[in-house]
């Protein structure tokens, strides 16, 4: 058996302990520096956080002005060859890189239409209903959408209340009222996530002001939303009217007066409280680029006349 001499055995406990000091330390020190940029980042991060907030607010304010402008060059339509359909990029700040891009929410069937005001609103109701059975939808998810939003337990022909729900697990209820958010979709009975990812590209969720519909801009909304305005209308037709998306009725009169819809006699009929050739509802979304972070915020905007003011803030999407 070899035995250590003395001096050797002191070299060694040396060494280990040197080691050990060296591992502690470094652990120690990784231990430190890790904190450091945690604070570092943290105290970063909220800058930037309070300083994309100001951005934001300020790409806001622009987008105000562009409504602006765009209303006073012609108050009487909307179509995507506007100014506000233009997307702003990559304005270089000293700090920040800034996007934006403005959405036309009036592009799309507002859920909230088809309920208000303790009443369903039968224009509205026919009209999804064809646009459901254009998509291929079952036409029973409208009255699950009314159902969800009614006060009432009575659920309506094809409808589903609380007793459907409960039995899920995990249960949950209807909400009772109009929609927040689009994706509330994903909880109605029969809508699946296939079905919720197409119909959200048909339907938004807007706030009813003054307890009247939303209405639909006959010159940016996609060729089957004009197919649903009656169930009589041919495809080709609707990409008569569609026009490939460069639609441009002057005003809902000319729109009216178009042989296509003359032929199908659409100027009697109630859809005409639900179309318009003008936007009032915007998704304002802004793009803040600040230290290799994105921060991204949405405005949801409502224009009335020449005055555009934001209604809600969000972090994620209102045109989806
Ligand atoms: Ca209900
Ligand atoms: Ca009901």
């Amino acid at each position: 058996m070899m035995r250590l001499k003395p001096k050797q055995k002191q070299k060694g406990v040396a060494l280990f302990i040197t080691l050990l000091v060296i591992t502690i330390a470094t652990l120690l020190a990784t231990e430190i520096w890790f904190r450091n940029s945690l604070d570092i980042a943290r105290q970063s991060n909220n800058r930037s956080s309070y300083q994309s907030y100001h951005y934001a607010r300020g790409m806001a304010l622009w987008a105000k002005d562009i409504l602006r402008k765009d209303y006073e060059e012609n108050p009487e339509f909307d179509s995507s060859g506007d100014v506000w359909n233009q997307p702003i990029s990559g304005i270089q700040l000293e700090d920040a890189v800034l996007s934006g891009q403005m959405y036309d929410m009036n592009s799309k069937f507002n859920l909230n239409n088809l309920y208000f005001s303790g009443n369903f609103h039968p224009p509205s109701v026919n009209y999804f209903r064809r646009l459901l059975a254009n998509l291929q939808m079952d036409v029973g998810i409208a009255d699950k959408i009314i159902d969800w939003m009614d006060e009432n337990q009575v659920p309506m022909q094809m409808g589903a209340e609380d007793v459907s729900y409960l039995s899920q697990n995990p249960a949950y209820r209807t909400a009772g009222q109009p929609f927040q958010h689009i994706s509330e979709l994903r909880l109605i009975e029969g809508i699946n996530e296939e079905i919720y990812q197409r119909l959200k590209q048909f339907v938004t969720v807007l706030p009813l002001l003054s307890n009247s519909p939303t209405k639909l801009n006959v010159n940016t909304v996609p060729a089957v939303l004009l197919k649903s305005l009656d169930d009589q209308i041919s495809q080709r037709d609707a990409l008569l009217l569609y026009k490939e998306g460069g639609a441009s009725y002057r005003d809902i009169g000319v729109f009216f007066s178009d042989p296509i819809i003359r032929f199908y006699n659409l100027g009697q009929t109630d859809i005409q409280q639900l179309v318009d050739t003008k936007t009032e509802w915007f998704d304002a979304q802004i793009m803040v680029t600040m230290e290799s972070n994105l921060y991204q915020r949405h405005a949801l905007m409502l224009r009335k006349g020449n005055n555009a003011v934001v209604n809600q803030w969000s972090a994620t999407a209102f045109f989806q």
